[in-house]
C-alpha cells in the first residue's frame, strides 16, 4: 500500500513541505500520497490577509494576525527561497522590505509553478489526530466546512504545520474591565488608521510592539506610550513616542506605570505574544514549548521524539523563516522517504534536544541567536538536496538590518541588501517607508 502523509496547514511551512515532495517527484522519486488540510479557503497562512477578527465566516477562530499596512519586519534577503528567487518571480529585483501583498504574491508564485494546489483540501479543519500503536498509523478527523461533514482517514505520518502566532496570549491588568476605551490584542489589530489622533498604550517590547506602534505612529496616532515587562526595545523613538517600564493598572482612562508615570490613553494594544496551541492533538502527541529557538521535544527541531512518525514544522521562534521552513521540509521529506535514518532510541533524540537547548541558553546576545539559527539552517540543508545557498550571507543581511534599526527605527526599511540567491543588489525603494502610505503591490513595484 502506498504510504499516506497528512500535512496540517498550507501556510509557508506546509507549502514548503508540498514543494519538497513535488521536487522529489519531479526528480524521479516515488513519493507517498500527500493530503494537505487547510482550514482557510486559500493558502499562505498568516500572509492570507483578512479584515475579519474573532471568528471567521465558518465560526472558526480567525487565523490571520497580520495587518493592513504590514511590511516585512526583516529584509527579504534573509528569507528568499533558494529555489525561487524574487527576481524569478517579479522579473526584476525589488526593494528589500516588501509589503504583505507583495510577499503573498511571491509565496504563491512558487507553489503555483510547482502545481501542488490539488494536494490541498481547503476549508477543512483538523479536529483530532490519534495514533494506533497496533497499526502504527494515525487516524485524522477532518471537518469539511463547505459540506459541514466530519470524516476520518488514516495516515502513516502527520506533519503539523499549523503555525504558532495565531492564538494570542492575553494578560489582564487591574482596571481593564472598567476602561472605556478600546482594548485589543495584536492578533486583532488590522488598520492603523483607526488610531489616528489617539493616545495609544502598547504593552510589550518585541516585534509586535515595535511594529504596531510604528504603524500607529506612521498613520497619525497622537502619542504612543509603550511599556515593557523585562527590558525596553531601546530605540531612539520619535518625540511623540515614550517607552516606559511596565503597566501597573488602569484607573478610568489613565495608565499607571511602574515608574510612577500617569498617562491618559484612548486605546490599549496588547502586543504580548502568542501561545503554541494545538487543540486537535492528544497529550501524547502535543508539543508544549515556549517561543524559543530550541523547541522542546523535537529532534533536529522537527521530529517528535515521543513518536518519530509525527513531525512539526516552523515551531521555533524565527529569525529565518521561509528558507528555514524549506530546510525543515526537505529534511522531513527525506526521513519519510527513508533517505535519512533517525537514531533508533529516544535517549539519543532527547540528547540532541538538550544540546540545542544548552547551546541556545549559552548566550542572550542577539547576534549569537541569529548565528545559532543560521547554523541550524545550514545543518539541515547539508543533509538534503535543498539548493545550498550562502546562509552566512543571509545572516549578514540580518546583522546589517539590526544596525540599521539601531540607527533609525523609522527609517530602517529604506535600506537595501544583496540577494544571496542571485547576487544582485536590491534597489532602494522609491519612497521612504514613513511616507509610503499606499502599500499596494502596484505602488510598491513601481521602481
Ligand atoms: P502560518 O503562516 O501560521 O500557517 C499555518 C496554517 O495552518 C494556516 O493557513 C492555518 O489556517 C492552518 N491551520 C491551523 N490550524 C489548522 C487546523 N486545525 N486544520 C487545518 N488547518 C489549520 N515572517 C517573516 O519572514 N517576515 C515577516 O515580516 C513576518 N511578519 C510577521 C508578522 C506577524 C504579525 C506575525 C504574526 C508573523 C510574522 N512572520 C513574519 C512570521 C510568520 O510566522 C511566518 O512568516 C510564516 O507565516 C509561518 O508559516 P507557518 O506555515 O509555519 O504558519
Ligand atoms: P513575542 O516576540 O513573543 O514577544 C512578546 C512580548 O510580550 C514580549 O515583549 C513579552 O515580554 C511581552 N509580554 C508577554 N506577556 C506579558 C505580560 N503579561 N505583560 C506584559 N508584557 C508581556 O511576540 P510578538 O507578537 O512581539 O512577535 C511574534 C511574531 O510576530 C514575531 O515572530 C514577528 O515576526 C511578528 P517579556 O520580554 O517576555 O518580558
Amino acid at each position: 500500500m502506498t504510504k499516506r502523509i497528512a500535512i496540517i496547514g498550507a501556510g509557508p511551512s506546509g507549502l514548503a513541505q508540498l514543494r519538497a515532495f513535488q521536487s522529489a517527484a519531479r526528480n524521479g522519486a516515488d513519493i507517498p500520497e500527500i493530503v494537505c488540510f487547510e482550514k482557510q479557503s486559500n493558502w499562505g497562512g498568516l500572509w492570507n490577509y483578512t479584515w475579519r477578527t474573532g471568528l471567521d465566516e465558518n465560526g472558526e477562530p480567525v487565523h490571520c494576525s497580520m495587518y493592513r499596512y504590514l511590511w516585512t519586519n526583516g529584509p527579504k534577503e534573509g528569507l528568499e527561497f533558494a529555489d525561487y528567487s524574487f527576481e524569478e518571480h517579479f522579473g526584476k529585483q525589488i526593494a528589500s522590505y516588501p509589503p504583505r501583498a507583495v510577499m503573498f504574491d511571491y509565496i504563491e508564485g512558487r507553489v503555483l509553478k510547482a502545481g501542488v494546489r490539488d494536494w490541498i483540501r481547503f476549508c477543512t479543519v483538523i479536529r483530532h489526530v490519534e495514533y494506533d500503536e497496533a497499526t502504527t498509523r494515525f487516524t485524522v478527523t477532518a471537518h469539511d466546512l463547505d459540506d459541514d461533514r466530519m470524516y476520518k482517514e488514516e495516515f502513516d505520518h502527520v506533519i503539523v504545520a499549523s503555525g504558532h502566532f495565531s492564538t494570542p496570549n492575553v494578560p489582564e491588568y487591574e482596571g481593564f474591565s472598567t476602561f472605556n476605551g478600546r482594548i485589543l490584542h495584536a492578533h486583532d489589530f488590522r488598520d492603523a488608521r483607526e488610531f489616528e489622533g489617539k493616545d495609544v498604550l502598547i504593552l510589550g517590547s518585541s516585534y509586535s510592539a515595535e511594529d504596531i506602534g510604528s504603524q500607529c505612529w506612521k498613520y497619525g496616532a497622537k502619542t504612543i506610550t509603550s511599556c515593557y515587562r523585562s527590558a525596553p526595545m531601546g530605540f531612539e523613538w520619535p518625540d511623540n513616542w515614550d517607552e516606559r517600564p511596565a503597566l501597573v493598572r488602569i484607573e478610568d482612562r489613565t495608565a499607571v506605570l511602574a515608574d510612577g508615570t500617569r498617562k491618559e490613553i484612548d486605546a490599549i494594544i496588547l502586543c504580548t505574544g502568542y501561545k503554541h496551541y494545538f487543540p486537535f492533538l492528544p497529550d501524547d502527541l502535543r508539543l508544549k514549548t515556549a517561543n524559543r529557538l530550541a523547541t522542546a521535544d523535537l529532534y533536529k527541531g522537527v521530529v517528535w521524539v515521543h513518536n518519530p512518525r509525527l513531525f512539526y514544522l516552523g515551531m521555533q521562534d524565527q529569525w529565518f523563516t521561509f528558507n528555514m521552513f524549506d530546510a525543515q521540509a526537505w529534511y522531513v521529506r527525506d526521513v519519510i522517504l527513508g533517505r535519512i535514518e533517525l537514531p533508533c532510541d529516544k535517549q539519543a533524540m532527547m540528547a540532541d534536544v538538550r544540546e540545542r537547548e544548552d547551546r541556545e541558553e549559552a548566550s542572550d546576545d542577539v547576534k549569537y541567536a541569529i548565528r545559532y539559527q543560521a547554523d541550524y539552517v545550514k545543518e539541515l540543508i547539508a543533509e538534503t538536496d535543498y539548493p545550498s545557498f550562502d546562509v552566512d550571507g543571509a545572516c549578514g543581511a540580518f546583522l546589517e538590518w539590526k544596525k540599521h534599526k539601531a540607527e533609525d527605527i523609522m527609517a530602517f526599511r529604506n535600506h537595501s541588501y544583496k540577494s544571496v540567491i542571485t547576487g544582485t543588489m536590491a534597489p532602494k525603494h522609491h519612497t521612504p517607508w514613513k511616507d509610503a502610505l499606499d502599500d499596494s503591490m502596484e505602488a510598491y513595484l513601481v521602481n
